[in-house]
């Protein structure tokens, strides 16, 4: 066995003694309350999941087994850039342990080994009209290596419960392995008359990403790392990752999961977000005629996105209640990086003018800027301006925390899950009840 699978193993087995006599002695205490609003309104903050992997907290913001981003920045193992490799938050994610440098190396070399893309993928994306959005490119492509799949395959030769979560561990290991080349190439296709970039075996997972989308400068690698770490996991109630828990649940294998978890992040209140904030910075100053918009200029432009009934992309978030800690280290790093930027200095402004603007309307419970107010305008900085690509960057990442969660769901023996629904005749009995 591998170390890492090794080392999961021992865990699991621990945790999973612990959770059944957890269970026995405390199972029917009481941990939450639902109330008609959170029924009605999308489930906001019921605990109803148990998710491993990393937990969010509304004034913190998120911490990856307990660890704040700064922190990760100064313990896990770095590129030769400072910034953390994502290979190394995965191995803390999956056993909770911050890895050494050489297990990480490891860990690259693996992934590596394991990066083969089934040829009949890039044949199904070739076949697909080239203006595809390329969500919807990633998401058949991640079902189309389905046929590849471990889980699958012994599921169907007949496997014992105790084991699942081998063979799930060995598909999060493989698509981790073949996501970027999966992703470069539907970038390459899409924007690029399909000039393809063979992999480059000297770099690590996200460096080799950055190579083969074909944008050689050093800070793009560097860029790479800090982004495909920031955005891995944000505790299990997002749609992205829930959809895929749900998924799970059913014992689909970890490839239509994950493709299900990614067919959530492609939507414009989640993922796609990221693609509609620079979409929507973009439309500003073609109408403005600028690339330099004072604040007031931004504060106009504001009020009448607003005035058309539309949100504010980048802004808001269903749990957070501060600056989202994503949204800063990616401004820490455009400060360190690149603060002469034009579009990084918009970005900036529309920082200093929208929470007091969503602040005033009395209603968005969150005024701050979330994860993807800020990706777009570095990505435009090094060159990677096609914007309709940039939720597969998200996903690409997101992939490292709903994995590892997933292998945890499994090893955990985590049942079916099906919550219950009603309607609004029911409630309007119950209550008729309560009041009688
Ligand atoms: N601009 C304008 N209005 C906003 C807003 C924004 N950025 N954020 C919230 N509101 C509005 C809501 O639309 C809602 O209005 P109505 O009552 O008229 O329907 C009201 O404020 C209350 O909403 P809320 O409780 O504060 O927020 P929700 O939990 O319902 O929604 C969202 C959270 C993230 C969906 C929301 O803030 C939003 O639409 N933001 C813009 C889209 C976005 O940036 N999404 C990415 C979020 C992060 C993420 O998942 N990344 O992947």
């Amino acid at each position: 066995m591998d170390p890492l699978k090794q080392r999961f193993y021992e865990k699991a087995s621990a945790l999973a003694t612990e959770m059944k006599a957890l269970l026995k002695e405390h199972g029917n205490t009481k941990i939450d309350e639902v109330t008609l609003s959170q029924a009605f309104g999308g489930a906001r903050g019921i605990k109803m999941m148990i998710w491993e992997t990393s937990q969010l907290d509304a004034n913190e913001g998120i911490r990856f087994r307990g660890y704040s981003i700064p922190q990760l920045k100064e313990l896990l193992p770095t590129g030769p850039d400072n910034e953390p490799k994502p290979e190394g938050l995965f191995w803390l994610m999956l056993v909770g342990e911050i890895p050494t440098a050489e297990q990480v190396d490891w860990l690259t070399d693996q992934l590596r080994e394991r990066a083969h893309v089934p040829a009949h993928t890039f044949t199904m994306l070739d076949s697909l009209p080239v203006d595809t959005h390329p969500m919807t490119q990633f998401i058949l492509a991640i079902t189309a290596m389905q046929t590849d799949s471990v889980f699958a395959r012994r599921y169907g030769e007949g496997i014992s419960k105790a084991d699942y979560w081998d063979p799930v561990y060995e598909d999060t290991l493989n698509m981790i392995a073949r996501l970027p080349r999966v992703a470069a190439y539907i970038y390459r296709r899409s924007f690029h008359d399909s000039k393809h970039i063979e992999p480059d075996p000297q770099l690590d997972w996200a460096a080799n990403y950055a190579h083969m989308l074909g944008i050689p400068d050093k800070g793009f690698q560097s860029l790479m790392r800090l982004y495909l770490t920031i955005h891995a996991d944000h505790e299990g109630g997002n749609a992205s990752a829930h959809t895929a828990h749900l998924v799970g649940s059913t014992l689909s294998d970890p490839y239509l999961s994950f493709a299900g978890g990614m067919t959530s992040l492609a939507g414009p209140l989640h993922g796609l977000a990221n693609q509609e904030v620079i979409k929507w910075i973009f439309e500003m100053l073609e109408e403005l005629g600028t690339r330099t918009p004072t604040k007031e200029q931004i504060a106009d432009y504001v009020n009448k996105t607003l005035a058309e009934g539309k949100v504010i992309p980048g802004y808001g978030h269903a749990v957070l209640r501060q600056p989202d800690p994503r949204f800063m280290a990616q401004k820490r790093y455009a400060e360190e990086n690149l603060a002469d930027s034009d579009i990084v200095q918009v970005v900036w402004k529309v920082f200093d003018v929208v929470p007091g603007i969503l602040g005033e309307l009395g209603k968005v419970k969150n005024p701050w800027p979330n994860v993807d107010a800020h990706s777009g305008a570095i990505l435009v900085h090094y060159g990677l301006t096609e914007y309709s690509y940039y939720t597969v960057l998200f996903g690409v990442s997101r992939a490292l925390g709903v994995l590892a969660a997933g292998c945890w769901s499994r090893a955990l023996g985590m049942p079916l899950e099906r919550p219950k629904s009603l309607t609004t005749d029911w409630v309007k009995a119950f209550l008729k009840k309560q009041n009688a």
